[in-house]
Order: C-alpha cells, then sequence, then structure tokens
C-alpha cells in the first residue's frame, strides 16, 4: 500500500496482504486474501501462531441449551512477568485470526511485563461451530455471544493458571485491547463485564451503530481534500452515466475495473466506491490522490486513471477479491477460513448496519449506494426479515453514551469509522483523535501509516508521527494508572 505501486517489492507486498488481514478489511465486508496469505513469511508478523483450543458454549443466553463448540485461541508469555504480571487480552474480530499480530501490543506487552491472550471471534477462520453458514446456523452470531465468549474465556484462563502457578484466589490484573469492531468489543466488554478487566483500550472501536452512515462517505470528502473530492466526484458521475448504456459498455467498463464479475450495478458501485475508501482508512491518501489529480490537471482520461488504481492497488497490490463484492459469492454457506465476508454481512444486516450510503448532496459515492441498496443485499444474501435493528444494539450498549469507565477511545483524524465512535471525552473514558494527514484506522496500534504494518510507526511516511507517540504515551499513563490501581486493591478488575 505505498506509492511505488508498481514496483513493489516482495516483502511489502506481503507485510500489506498481511496487515490487511490482521485488520480486516473493515470498510465493506471482508477482503482476506488467503490464498496469498499463505505466502507470507508469518513468523516475524506474529508474536505466536501456535494453535490452542477451548470449549465454549455455544448459545450463552438459552437455559437449557448445552451444546459447545471448538474456539481458537493463542497465548504469548516471553514478557511475561511471572506470577502477577498482568495480562493482556486482545480481541479479535470480523476474520479469520491466524495468530497474535506483531502489533504496538507487543510494544505494551514489553513495557508491562504481561502475558497477550487472543481469542478467535465465534465462527470467524476456524472458530465455527457448523459445518455450514446458512442463516439458520448464524442465528448464536452476535457482538453479545461474542463477548460473553471472551468472559468464559477469561475466567477460564485464569483458572488454568493459577491451577500452573498453584495459586488460589489471586487473579492477575486484565486489560483488554482491540481496534475496529473489536475495539468496540472492547469497550462493551469493559461496561458488561467490569468486575473482569481494570480497563480497555477501544482504538478506533465503532461503538454507535448508525442506520445511515452518510457521515462516512462525508469524511472521505474532507480527508481527500477540494481537489481530489473533486476529482472522485467527476469519477462517480463518468461511471454512473457509462452504467445508463447499453450492457456491452457496461461489461466493458466493469472489465476496466477488473470486476467483469460484479453483475448487479449496486455491487459494482459499492466496489468502486471501497477503492478509494481504503486509501484514506489506512494512511495512504496520496496513492491514490496524486495520480487523480495530476491526470486531472493534465486533462486525462480520469475514469481510466481512477480503474488504474483500483486494479494496480487495490486488487494488485493489497490483494482485495472482488468476489467479495459480489452478491453471488455472499449466498455461500461453506464454511472454510476465507468466508468472513458473509458473515461479517450477517452482523452489518443484524444488528449494526454502518451502511455506507451515499449523502444527500455532495456526495463521492454513486447515490445509487444508498439504503434500498444495503437492505436489498441483506434480504438477497440472507432471507426475508433480515434487516438491521440499530436502535435496539444502542439501547443495550449505550452507543456514544455508554456508560462504562476506564475505557480508552482513540481515533485518526481522516478515517472515516470514527464517526460511529466516542469522540467526546467523559469522566473516566478519556477520548483521544490522533491528527495528520496520514492518520487512520488503528494508528495508536498499528502506527502511521497503517500500513506497511510498522510497530513504531514510519516516521519517513507519517506526516506527524509526533501526534501518534503523544497519544501513545497518554495511553501507557492511563494503563498504568489502572493497572496500579487494580493491583493496590489486590483485585484483577477496578
Ligand atoms: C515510505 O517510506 C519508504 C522509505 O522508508 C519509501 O520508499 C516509500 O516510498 C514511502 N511510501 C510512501 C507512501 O510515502
Ligand atoms: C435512511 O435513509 C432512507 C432513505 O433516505 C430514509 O427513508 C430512512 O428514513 C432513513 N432512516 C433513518 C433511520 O435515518
Ligand atoms: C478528543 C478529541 O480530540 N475529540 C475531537 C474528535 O473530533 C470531533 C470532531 O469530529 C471533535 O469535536 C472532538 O473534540
Amino acid at each position: 500500500m505505498t506509492t511505488a505501486t508498481m514496483r513493489l517489492s516482495k516483502q511489502v507486498f506481503s507485510v500489506s496482504l498481511l496487515f490487511l488481514v490482521a485488520l480486516s478489511g473493515f470498510a465493506h465486508g471482508f477482503v482476506t486474501p488467503r490464498t496469498l496469505l499463505n505466502r507470507l513469511d508469518e513468523t516475524s508478523k506474529y508474536l505466536t501462531t501456535k494453535e490452542l483450543w477451548f470449549d465454549q458454549t455455544l448459545d450463552h443466553f438459552s437455559p437449557y441449551d448445552h451444546r459447545q463448540f471448538k474456539q481458537r485461541y493463542y497465548e504469548f508469555l516471553d514478557y511475561f512477568q511471572v506470577p502477577d504480571g498482568p495480562i493482556f487480552l486482545n480481541i479479535c474480530g470480523e476474520s479469520s485470526c491466524p495468530g497474535i499480530t506483531n502489533d504496538y501490543i507487543s510494544v505494551l506487552a514489553k513495557k508491562f511485563g504481561a502475558a497477550v491472550v487472543s481469542l478467535e471471534h465465534r465462527y470467524y477462520g476456524k472458530s465455527s461451530p457448523f459445518k455450514s453458514h446458512t442463516t439458520e446456523n448464524l442465528k448464536y452470531l452476535s457482538s453479545k455471544q461474542a463477548l460473553f465468549d471472551l468472559a468464559i474465556f477469561r475466567q477460564w484462563y485464569q483458572e488454568s493458571l493459577n491451577l500452573k502457578q498453584n495459586k488460589r484466589d489471586s487473579e492477575n490484573p486484565w486489560f483488554v485491547f482491540g481496534i475496529s469492531y473489536p475495539g468496540a468489543l472492547s469497550a462493551w466488554f469493559r461496561l458488561k463485564f467490569p468486575h473482569l478487566t481494570c480497563g480497555s483500550l477501544a482504538s478506533s472501536a465503532v461503538v454507535l451503530a448508525v442506520y445511515n452512515f452518510t457521515d462516512f462517505d462525508k469524511q472521505i470528502g474532507e480527508s481527500a481534500g477540494p481537489e481530489c473530492k473533486a476529482a472522485l466526484q467527476e469519477i462517480t458521475q463518468l461511471v454512473d452515466q457509462r452504467l445508463a448504456l447499453p450492457l456491452s459498455e457496461r461489461k466493458k467498463l466493469k472489465t476496466l475495473f477488473g470486476a467483469a464479475e460484479l453483475e448487479i450495478d449496486g455491487d459494482f458501485l459499492y466496489f468502486v466506491a471501497d477503492a478509494a475508501v481504503t486509501a484514506f482508512q489506512y494512511g495512504n491518501p496520496d496513492t491514490l490522490c496524486t495520480p487523480l489529480v495530476e491526470a486531472k490537471k493534465a486533462g486525462e482520461d480520469l475514469v481510466g486513471a481512477y480503474a488504474k488504481y483500483v486494479k494496480e492497488h487495490y486488487i494488485g497490490s493489497i490483494g482485495v477479491s472482488v468476489q467479495t463484492y459480489n452478491q453471488k459469492h455472499l449466498k455461500n454457506t461453506a464454511v472454510s477460513e476465507d468466508n468472513s465476508d458473509r458473515l461479517w454481512w450477517f452482523q452489518v444486516c443484524t444488528e449494526v448496519a454502518y451502511f455506507q450510503v451515499a449523502p444527500s448532496t455532495d456526495s463521492i459515492r454513486s447515490s445509487k449506494v444508498d439504503t434500498n441498496y444495503h437492505l436489498d443485499l441483506c434480504k438477497s444474501v440472507f432471507g426475508e426479515g433480515i434487516y438491521p435493528e440499530v436502535d435496539v444494539t444502542n439501547i443495550y450498549y449505550g452507543g456514544t453514551k455508554i456508560a462504562g469507565s476506564k475505557i480508552i477511545f482513540t481515533n485518526g483524524s481522516q478515517d472515516p469509522w470514527r464517526h460511529a465512535s466516542k469522540q467526546l471525552s467523559s469522566p473516566d473514558m478519556p477520548s483521544y483523535l490522533i491528527t495528520c494527514h496520514n492518520c487512520g484506522h488503528g494508528t495508536d496500534m498499528r502506527g502511521c501509516p497503517q500500513s506497511p504494518l510498522s510497530i513504531e510507526g514510519n516516521a519517513q511516511n507519517c506526516s506527524s508521527p509526533e501526534s501518534v507517540h503523544k497519544v501513545r504515551q497518554q495511553m501507557i499513563e492511563q494503563i498504568d494508572l489502572w493497572l496500579s490501581e487494580c493491583k493496590s486493591a489486590g483485585r484483577s478488575y477496578m
């Protein structure tokens, strides 16, 4: 994901892929280029990939269903100060979890002498309770069940540790971490199970379920700046015009973008919009904007210039698979490690929405990417009656009015997702904004820019490394304070 798109070295190439998988392509559903992932040198990019297994309850809310399934988890103990160092619970989210990613958590673990444990999210990766992901079988896939999974796992892990260390009734101080949807889970975990953790880091945490998420597109416009925004809007207009032409012309257009398989125009338009989003979300805006603004100045074909970015950068170096935008593919109920897009769409279509619809004026994406497009997708992929009840979700967790405590919220200024996060500080819940040209999703944990992954950040490529550094220092002070409050009270929670 650098500007040198065409000449990416193999190493940079694989780091981008790893990065993408680790961060989960949150923009749309999921983009998990598994086949390419296998080429990675996984050892240096993960703290550990050694799989461990845990027996989890399938339905935490049923009084009589006692079925269980195998859930995958990881532990990293290299920095752990035995016996009473802290335990960092690093939440995995809406994609396969092949290990504990070697991001800023490793710096924090070293600093605090912490163990790091990570549980794969139910249904994703190798932690599916079922052999087929029919809509009926997806009924236990929810954030509420996932939070309960984490609580049960946390309890069990502590007990096993106590057994190993021959100690009773004493607990290590726990701290929970997550980025993006796992960031929301991290905040919600502290909200629902405050007695199980000393505090939470909720990085780019999307705690507000949003039905018509028009602020998302608006933020892309702001992050792009006037010139790039105008170019993107002109491209959308031209693409819309060409989609009104006869079928053969429409096919030509889709082929130009390497997306001939997207027969439904809405899927294609969503894909076209999402390709631009990624540049801002992950801190590489110039990769997209520089060639577009240049093409515009030179009077060159803008659609052609954008298609080149999409094919070479979005599909090529990032390795996004076009089929993840294809409703036909989303209907596939087969269970495999790269089926996360169907699963995430199910969560979107039942709980959180975040429908990335076009605002009524000044939109960047096509106005055809509207509420109906999303509702039709939910119905077509999962069946009648599947649509999100965002109000219920927000009543359950509180949205941005979450009444938690000891939760750190962090956001990147260029990240469209920040409008679904908690951006204002409140007592015991500080919120920090990391402001810079390429500060996007999860900057605090993934460095700046967020790809290629560089734990401490890449000062050469980050427009303001000091703003990242400042927020990290504040995070460290908070974590230190809350852990010590826990310890002095002799408890694993406060
Ligand atoms: C990032 O920095 C490297 C050198 O550290 C440079 O080769 C590359 O072009 C930079 N990428 C961007 C997007 O600025
Ligand atoms: C979402 O947008 C659609 C179309 O503009 C509108 O009909 C609907 O009322 C909106 N819903 C909410 C909850 O804002
Ligand atoms: C802590 C912080 O800087 N919060 C800011 C986040 O962004 C919003 C605007 O989107 C500001 O209003 C907040 O002050």
